[in-house]
């Protein structure tokens, strides 16, 4: 194929920066000043482990067992930071199911402040970051192979132009990014021929190193403040998900012990505020909102105003869905970051830039615009479950050095998790 071996002398752009992944040189099991001290019951009853040196390494959280099952709190509305404004008191009765698996991670920051303050939650029990993880089916075909319906067959094939062209081409098709597609390919060939290789089966493994090499493996799932409120703005276009990542966020959150006030700052859309309302009761979180049309800058300072004076832990700040090329919108969401920066110092913590999974390539152009505009400290992906597009997690990490932090799996409050790289690697190497 002489066209793709043309396509693949270009070089990538430079805009590629491979990234090597955290917690190189750490050892499983080597954590020696890792456990938060708040007596070992609590830590072993949530799981909390912390890494030295800030990174989180996936891999040793999984072998570690933070994964464990972990029974729900039988009683959410105690603690002391419950109750809240009128008529936004926790629902500790949802019927909704809870979360099974918990994930605990901490970043410097937050691990200094776990050393130096205090922030244990209602029950005195120490956490930060906590969204469970479903654990994959067994034998449950992977997303690339459900959706694009077919797999590299890398049994008995030899390493010619062909079988390289069909591998890029299923990267591409998964969202890779033709860059990042390219890149890899041209990787794998250099591999083969430095090493005298002929079959294809031969370069997977080299395929895991090299797709590892471009992702940005996050320190941690989110930071956690050392003050309260640890503040949250969620940002993206119209149907993404953010609302509902919200929802699934603040329960998350809430099953852990914390407080959590969200702020409907979508104040166009007719019945977003009711949705995030919805979401509040559902899960058992204070509610702010606005009248229709109000501004969402003064919404979100009324909530951050609320916070404070509860002592809620986390603010989730909900925004209008926006065409990233709508300069107006645009300014105003950086109005309304600017606003909650002046009103608490250091916050928004994180700005999470919520991406619909299924849109592929387009999320990149998206991701760009909100980055340049807010300053995105991270991804989630939402609709995971509904695509095998998720190859845009390396274009992500390769082009933008954005992590994706959190992957939404469903519209049900427990269908949130930590994006796990080794679980992506896994379906990656099934299916490629
Ligand atoms: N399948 C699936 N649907 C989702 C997920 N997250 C959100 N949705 C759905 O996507 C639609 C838009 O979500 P919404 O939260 O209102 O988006 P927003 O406009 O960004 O706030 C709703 O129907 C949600 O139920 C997800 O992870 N998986
Ligand atoms: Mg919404």
């Amino acid at each position: 194929m002489a066209g793709v071996g043309a396509r693949r002398r270009q070089r990538p752009g430079a805009g590629f920066r491979p990234r090597r992944p955290g917690g190189a040189g750490q050892r499983p099991g080597r954590v020696p000043d890792g456990r938060v001290r708040h007596g070992p019951a609590a830590a072993r009853a949530l799981r909390l482990r912390i890494v030295p040196g800030g990174r989180h390494d996936h891999r040793r959280v999984r072998r570690g067992g933070l994964f464990g099952r972990h029974a729900a709190p039988s009683d959410r509305s105690g603690g002391p930071h419950g109750g809240g404004g009128a008529g936004h008191g926790r629902t500790g009765g949802s019927a909704d199911p809870a979360p099974q698996n918990l994930v605990l991670a901490l970043s410097d920051r937050a691990r200094s402040s776990v050393r130096g303050v205090d922030i244990a939650p209602p029950g005195g029990a120490p956490v930060v970051g906590i969204f469970r993880r479903r654990p994959k089916e067994k034998g449950a075909p992977s997303l690339w192979r459900r959706t694009l319906g077919r797999a590299f067959p890398w049994k008995g094939r030899k390493i010619d132009d062909e079988a390289l062209e069909e591998l890029e081409e299923i990267l591409i098709e998964s969202d890779f990014g033709v860059q990042a597609s390219m890149s890899l390919v041209e990787t794998l060939q250099g591999v083969a021929r430095r090493q005298g290789l002929t079959e294809m089966a031969q370069l997977k493994d080299a395929l895991g190193d090299a797709v590892r090499d471009l992702l940005v493996i996050p320190e941690a799932d989110l930071v956690m403040a050392a003050t309260k409120p640890t503040v949250y703005l969620m940002v993206g276009v119209n149907g993404v998900g953010k609302t509902t990542t919200i929802g699934k966020m603040a329960r998350g959150l809430i099953d852990a012990g914390m407080s959590v006030l969200v702020a409907a700052g979508d104040t166009y859309r007719a019945g977003a505020r009711e949705q995030l309302e919805r979401w509040a009761q559902r899960v058992g979180a204070e509610f702010v909102g606005g009248q229709p049309g109000a501004d969402p800058a003064a919404v979100a300072f009324d909530a951050l105003d609320a916070a404070l004076a509860r002592g809620t832990d986390i603010v989730l700040v909900d925004t209008a869905g926006r065409l990233h090329t709508h300069k107006g919108l645009m300014d105003e969401l950086v109005k309304v970051k600017r606003v909650i920066a002046k009103k608490i110092e250091g916050a928004p913590h994180e700005v999470l830039l919520v991406l619909d999974a299924t849109v592929g390539q387009n999320g990149i152009v998206q991701a760009r615009e909100f980055k340049a505009a807010v300053d995105v400290s991270g991804i989630v992906l939402a609709k995971m479950d509904s695509t095998a597009r998720g190859g845009v997690v390396v274009a992500l990490s390769g082009e933008l050095g954005l992590p994706v932090r959190l992957v939404g799996t469903g519209e049900g409050p427990g269908d949130l998790g930590p994006f796990d790289p080794d679980e992506f690697l896994a379906g990656v190497l099934d299916s490629a």
